[in-house]
């Protein structure tokens, strides 16, 4: 939510340090230590909205040859980690990544997606969709399919709670015995957890 006393706020970062109550992608100034390609700060009826774009080093889905072939499958891979909050201020250290079948082409580690003022937020939203500003000149399309939604990123070294000898995938045996433990206490591991180990198993298993 956009302070509407600081718009813009000359883009001077000092003043983020010294109050809470402001946006973090653009109305309020742009701190100069974070990452991001570009900020949008626009009027809209009677408040300003705002937002904040993390950008690859070039089109990707694009072209009719491999490997950007935009008719071909690509696995994507996004992570989000909110920033923290260390004397009341929101640090630089939230992380935005994003890979592009298993290269890594959007890497940044000193976002801001969280004032002083919201030490708590979430994540509430997860919405996978298409932008062009004024809207697209032509009819288009595009599939989605596998989608999955987890507290790690799955398939690679950062293994699952449940993946106990760390080979990368969840056995019979290790499904089972994680069952067993949210049995015994339903918070450690949460249902959720639980749910991630049982996708895991049926993706193949090992
Ligand atoms: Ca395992």
């Amino acid at each position: 939510m956009n302070n509407e006393s600081r718009i813009m706020n000359n883009g001077i970062y000092k003043k983020y340090l010294f109050f809470a109550d402001r946006s973090v992608s653009g109305c309020n100034g742009v701190p100069s230590n974070i990452g991001y390609d570009h900020v949008e700060c626009y009027l809209s009826g009677s408040v300003h909205w705002n937002g904040m774009d993390w950008k690859g080093p070039s089109p990707y889905f694009f072209g009719t040859t491999p490997p950007n072939n935009k008719s071909d499958w690509h696995f994507v891979e996004a992570y989000f980690k909110l920033n923290s909050i260390s004397g009341g201020t929101g640090q630089p250290d939230g992380i935005v990544q994003y890979w592009y079948d298993g290269s890594l082409i959007i890497d940044h580690s000193n976002v801001i997606l969280r004032t002083g003022l919201h030490p708590n937020m979430k994540f509430n939203q997860f919405i996978l969709a298409p932008y062009i500003g004024d809207g697209s000149p032509a009819d288009q399309t595009f599939w989605i399919d596998n989608l999955s939604v987890a507290t790690f990123r799955p398939g690679s070294q950062q293994c699952h709670k449940s993946d106990t000898n760390k080979d990368g995938c969840v056995s019979n045996t290790e499904l089972f015995a994680f069952i067993d433990l949210w049995k015994v206490d339903s918070s450690n591991p949460t249902l959720k957890e639980l749910i991630e180990a049982i996708g895991l198993w049926k993706r193949g298993g090992c």
